[in-house]
């Protein structure tokens, strides 16, 4: 990372940012890769990086429809945290939690993780016995995780409506110190430059049309920029992984549905932490810039628009005013929408296909973002050993035909 004197910055502030290195090549497609890593979101990046970086294998290319970030990377809401309930997906949020934690450092690029905490609101009697149940189950795994009466949520948050007079008063909440957020971009940047500084291949405005599968082994993809050969293939593209695998000829439980958040006008520091309520559909948190980052539960139609509807916004700000009476006058800058590709449990997909030599890496719905370096890195090693990690293997799709589902509807903090 480059440091500047105070004599430094002020000359390139006034500079006219001229000149400046790319922070990744613009390659032409080879004709052969050991490795295919379809979608350059944040984990399709993070799994290119680890392989080059942890297994050595750097012939390896990304093949992305758009520009690296520009799905669900770069349009959802940066909450990191890794207070599930059951064992399987607390093991894969917390390893991704620990790599968050040195992760700038690793990829040298500021990825700007900020330890906040988050809160996630308790507003009924059930509410808390969820909550009492989870963060029990996560100090079993030893995440830390705490229960707060509506007090001590008040002692954090002093602007949220803790009184009895609201709509769904709040009874409490479940605390997490080291959840937070990171700026999403730069995770898809940080991420692609140091796979690129590794060797790897960023192919952009490159969209996969099919797969090339002989005797029931893939070898290859298709692209509007002609076929690209490999023999191991991950499909990590969120959103449209349905899509792939039907060119792949198989189906996945997914169904794809909109998911939104909006930004307000930036505000001077007020709100130093990140409150999700479930019940009452709307989450909260302020960036350094200053907006107040919002966001809601699904559409609940399928669709695979970047976009939403008026309702669920509307929904989501009443939800938003009800909890913080004092935002009730803020003004909203931009809304958006990405595609979130959600499973029957509430979990991801992170498998083995019917066609040997394609994985698929999906189906992380409202809550991939947390997962980026925990899922990159447990992916690689399952494509480099041709055998899924053991912290990915419950999320093989064999657990849709065995019934071992692992439910965290509860925990995935968005309503879908
Ligand atoms: P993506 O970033 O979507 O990358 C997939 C890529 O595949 C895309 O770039 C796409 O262009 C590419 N692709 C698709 N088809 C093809 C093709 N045929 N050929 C080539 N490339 C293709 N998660 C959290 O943990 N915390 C949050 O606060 C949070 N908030 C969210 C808020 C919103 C509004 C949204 C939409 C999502 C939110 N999420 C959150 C979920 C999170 O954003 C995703 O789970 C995560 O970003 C998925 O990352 P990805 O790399 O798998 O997918
Ligand atoms: O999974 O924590 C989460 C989340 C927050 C907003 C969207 N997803």
């Amino acid at each position: 990372m480059q440091r500047y004197s105070g004599f430094g910055l002020v000359k390139h502030a006034l500079s006219h940012h001229e000149h400046w290195e790319r922070q990744w090549r613009n390659p032409t497609p080879k004709k052969q890769y050991d490795v295919i890593i379809v979608g350059g979101g944040g984990h399709g990046l993070a799994t290119a990086y680890y392989l080059a970086k942890e297994h050595g294998i750097t012939n390896v290319a990304v093949v992305e429809k758009g520009w690296l970030g520009g799905g669900n990377t770069a349009r959802n809401t940066t909450i990191v945290r890794s207070n599930y309930l059951w064992d399987e997906a607390a093991a894969l949020y917390e390893h991704s939690m620990k790599l968050w934690e040195g992760l700038s450092q690793d990829i040298n690029y500021n990825v700007m993780f900020s330890q906040r905490g988050v809160l996630n609101l308790g507003h009924t009697l059930q509410d808390m016995r969820d909550i009492q149940r989870r963060v029990n189950a996560n100090r079993l795994n030893g995440i830390d995780s705490e229960v707060l009466d509506a007090d001590g949520v008040q002692q954090i948050v002093p602007i949220l409506d803790c009184s009895k007079r609201a709509r769904y008063p709040v009874m409490g909440a479940s605390w997490q110190p080291r959840a937070g957020v990171a700026r999403h971009d730069a995770v898809a940047w940080g991420y692609a430059r140091a796979a690129d500084a590794l060797g790897v291949d960023l192919l952009q405005n490159t969209e996969v049309t099919g797969f090339k599968i002989r005797d029931g082994q893939v070898y290859g993809v298709h692209t509007n920029r002609g076929d690209i050969e490999a023999k191991t293939i991950g499909c990590v593209t969120a959103g449209n992984s349905g899509v792939l695998a039907k060119m792949a000829g198989f189906r996945l439980p997914l169904e794809s549905h909109p998911l939104q958040a909006l930004v307000s006008e930036p505000l001077k520091p007020i709100l130093d932490t990140v409150v999700m309520s479930n019940h009452v559909h709307g989450y909260i948190s302020q960036s350094d810039k200053g907006d107040l980052v919002i966001g809601a539960g699904i559409d609940g139609y399928n669709g695979y628009g970047q976009r939403g509807s008026f309702p669920t916004v509307e929904h989501t700000l009443q939800a938003i005013v009800e909890m913080f009476p004092i935002f009730s006058r803020v003004r909203m800058n931009r809304q958006w929408g990405g595609i979130v590709d959600t499973c029957p449990d509430a979990c991801p997909i992170l498998s083995k296909t019917p066609v040997k030599g394609l994985f698929f890496n999906c189906g992380w719905g409202t809550g991939g973002f947390k997962a980026t370096p925990g899922s990159g890195h447990v992916f690689a090693a399952s494509l480099a050993k041709g055998e899924m990690h053991p912290i990915a293997a419950p999320f093989s799709i064999d657990r849709f035909h065995t019934g071992a589902l692992v439910d965290e509807h509860g925990a995935a903090g968005v309503a879908h």
